[in-house]
């Protein structure tokens, strides 16, 4: 069994599927601090989780083309650890298929049936990709490279290990503050996160922070993966598996405005409280570093609105990271069924689509529709 090495994990988590294992937390425990607990960190697993020695793993990187040095730098993680140095940053990662049961619900579509919480934040500690990078020999304006790969160490049986790639801009730039993290939330990185290395790209979709990073490719084309070249892609409505182009599509990078309510559950009876108020939490969160400036919620379907409370973390530059929200409101009497709803703002004044039909894809990813969900008030 390539899963035997797999690591042990809580039992909180909802599995939505073992062997790989990919899991998420409990919607309201997601929001119980800005920073998600490592243990309740979601995990989304394309292969066998690989098993590395600390004391012999290198991080390899390629020269740039035709450069004087023959071969690869080699980095030890004392290396990384020691010649670098070492930065935190605050970032929310999304799997580019959250909330993708919510769309398969319209129609069927392909992938992990993920609830609203393939999302998480954390503090991630480590060295900057820029710093690494020069230290290989490159520079911000080396002509006709135009990506850097990233391939991790784990494969499935015939060795094809997974694979992603994000601009060479991107990887480059000191704003974009893109890390090789060997730390998360002060911890070392456990193992389903990619111990003992991972690239962390802020305000980027999940699936380019390759975990288990092995080996670092700087060239002219995106990484040639499954991942980055026939999936995490988004399509029209229109498009299904017997018409589907992959090549027509670009890779999901920066990822849209999205929110959603993680209290109460869907479904839930929901007592007020002396006052007739009741409790309703979530979070919001958007790519490419743009914050949150506004939550709007709805009791009445959509009705009416009211602006949510948000808790974050203050930054200088752009917003890696998610906020989250509360609202305590007071039920109308005689109201017995509720239909909440929530909206975020981002500082570019993104909104969120009000329903998921148009935006359905038959991938199921980037589902950031209006985040709907019906209660029974108990008086
Ligand atoms: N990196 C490797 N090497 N293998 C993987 O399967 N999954 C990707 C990404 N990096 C993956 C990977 C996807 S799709 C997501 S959403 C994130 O890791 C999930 O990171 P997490 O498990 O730390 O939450
Ligand atoms: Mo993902």
């Amino acid at each position: 069994d390539p899963y035997s090495g797999d690591p042990s994990r809580h039992p909180v988590l909802k599995i939505n599927s073992q062997k790989p294992f990919n899991a998420e937390p409990p919607p309201e425990m997601l929001t119980e601090n800005f920073i998600t607990p490592n243990v309740l960190f979601f995990k989304r697993n394309h292969l066998p989780v690989p098993n590395i020695n600390p004391d012999k793993y290198e991080l390899v990187v390629e020269r740039p083309p035709g450069a004087k040095w023959a071969k690869p730098l080699k980095l030890s993680l004392k290396d990384l650890k020691t010649k670098f140095p070492r930065h935190e940053v605050t970032v929310t990662l999304q799997c580019a298929g959250n909330r993708r049961s919510e769309m398969n619900a319209i129609k069927p579509v392909k992938g992990l049936d993920w609830g609203a919480a393939a999302i998480s934040t954390a503090h991630w500690g480590g060295v900057w990709l820029r710093d690494v990078l020069s230290d290989a020999g490159y520079s911000e304006d080396l002509p006709n490279v135009r990506h850097v790969q990233f391939e991790g160490l784990d494969q499935d049986i015939t060795g094809t290990k997974y694979g992603a790639s994000i601009s060479f801009k991107r990887a480059m730039s000191k704003d974009c503050e893109v890390l090789l993290a060997y730390e998360m939330n002060g911890e070392e990185l456990p193992k389903d996160h990619g111990f003992p290395l991972r690239v962390i790209v802020p305000g980027v979709v999940g699936a380019r922070n390759v975990k288990w990073l092995g080996r670092i490719i700087v060239s002219e084309e995106e990484s040639s993966s499954h991942w980055q070249q026939n999936d995490y892609k988004g399509f029209s409505p229109s498009v299904d598996w017997d018409t589907v182009d992959f090549s027509t599509s670009p890779a999901i990078q920066d990822l849209p405005v999205q929110s959603a309510i993680t209290e109460p559950r869907p479904g839930a009876t929901i007592t007020p409280d002396h006052d007739g108020k009741v409790t309703i939490k979530g979070y919001a969160w958007s790519g490419g570093g743009r914050e949150i400036v506004r939550v709007d919620v709805s009791l009445d379907g959509g009705k009416t609105w009211k602006v949510a409370d948000l808790t974050g973390e203050e930054t200088k530059g752009p917003t890696w990271a998610w906020k989250l929200w509360k609202l305590e409101a007071t039920i109308p009497d005689e109201q017995k069924e509720l239909t909440i709803i929530c909206k975020a703002v981002d500082s570019s004044y993104n909104v969120q689509p009000d329903t998921v039909a148009p935006i359905w894809n038959l991938r199921g990813v980037l589902n950031n529709a209006w985040h709907h969900i019906s209660v029974t008030v108990d008086k």
